[in-house]
């Protein structure tokens, strides 16, 4: 091993690329260390050391750094520069969305803004008939819809909405298909959940309706609402003039509020309905 030390020493290696180049005698294994292999002799077998291998597999992902602190604020936007700009913002009216219309009074300056709700539909599918449930059990209860108008109406995409005493925004009580048609004079039964009358319902509904006091609204495809009533305590905006008195909760089959005649409607809930024997699904 000295000799080898020597060797080394003297041939002035590991070479720049680090690796150790030698030659080893075939007879007697004698090493002998050399700049390059070219240098081995015919008795010689060449060899080398130190050589680099190839790369091992990538190693596991390291953990997640913490968090870089925050940017700077960004600029301001444009904001509301003028009183025109209020032009075409939400607004709500009642129970319907609509969008800010102003103009002015060219004369005076007068500022005039309307809150402009879309036209709701022409057709006559009205909230007909509404229980709140019968003594002992307030989800056997129905809310009847009907066509009071000479022609079918396509409800696809209709809603059945309820709002609590003063609530400001719809429940849904059930959404109507693609393709729900209702035919001039027909009726459209929402069951509750515990619904129990003999007229089976053709949808049901799992929001329980408060029997003091609450208010149920239609709302066509393009959510305007095409028809409401309120009863009892109720002070949200589905009241139609005045609220319709609250059905007693009595005995099954119970009692239930109802227009007379079917589809009557002057947009006074109180004048518009009145208790009766419930007609579920039926004329009232
Ligand atoms: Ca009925």
């Amino acid at each position: 091993m000295a000799c080898a030390g020597v060797a080394l020493a003297e041939a002035g290696i590991p070479g720049p690329d680090g690796v150790i180049h030698a030659c080893r005698k075939i007879d007697g294994g004698r090493l002998r260390a050399v700049a390059s292999t070219s240098r081995c002799r015919a008795s010689e077998r060449p060899l080398k050391w130190g050589v680099q291998g190839p790369a091992g597999p990538a190693g596991a992902a390291g953990a997640t750094g913490a968090q870089g602190p925050v940017g700077p604020q960004g600029p301001a936007g444009p904001g509301i520069e003028s009183f025109e700009d209020l032009e075409g913002l939400g607004c709500t009216l009642g129970a319907n969305s609509g969008t800010i219309e102003i103009d002015f009074d060219v004369a005076t300056g007068a500022a005039h803004i309307r809150c402009v709700v879309p036209a709701g539909p022409p057709a006559l599918v009205r909230i007909n008939e509404f229980s709140t449930g019968v003594e002992g059990a307030l989800t056997d209860e129905f809310v009847e819809i009907v066509n009071a108008g000479a022609t079918s109406v396509d409800l696809s995409g209709w809603k059945l909405v309820y709002r609590s005493v003063a609530g400001t925004s719809d429940v849904s009580l059930g959404t109507l298909p693609d393709g729900a048609v209702l035919a001039a004079g027909a009726f459209l039964l929402f069951g509750g959940s515990g619904y129990a009358g003999a007229h089976l319902a053709d949808r049901s509904f799992s929001t329980s309706i408060a029997s003091a006091g609450g208010g149920i609204g239609l709302r066509d495809a393009a959510g305007i609402l095409a028809d409401s009533v309120a009863w009892g305590t109720a002070t949200n905006a589905f009241v139609e003039g005045t609220v319709a008195t609250a059905p007693t909760i009595a005995a099954a089959p119970g009692k239930s509020d109802g227009r007379h005649p079917d589809g009557h409607d002057t947009d006074v809930n109180s004048a518009d309905f009145a208790e009766g024997d419930p007609t579920p699904g039926g004329a009232n």
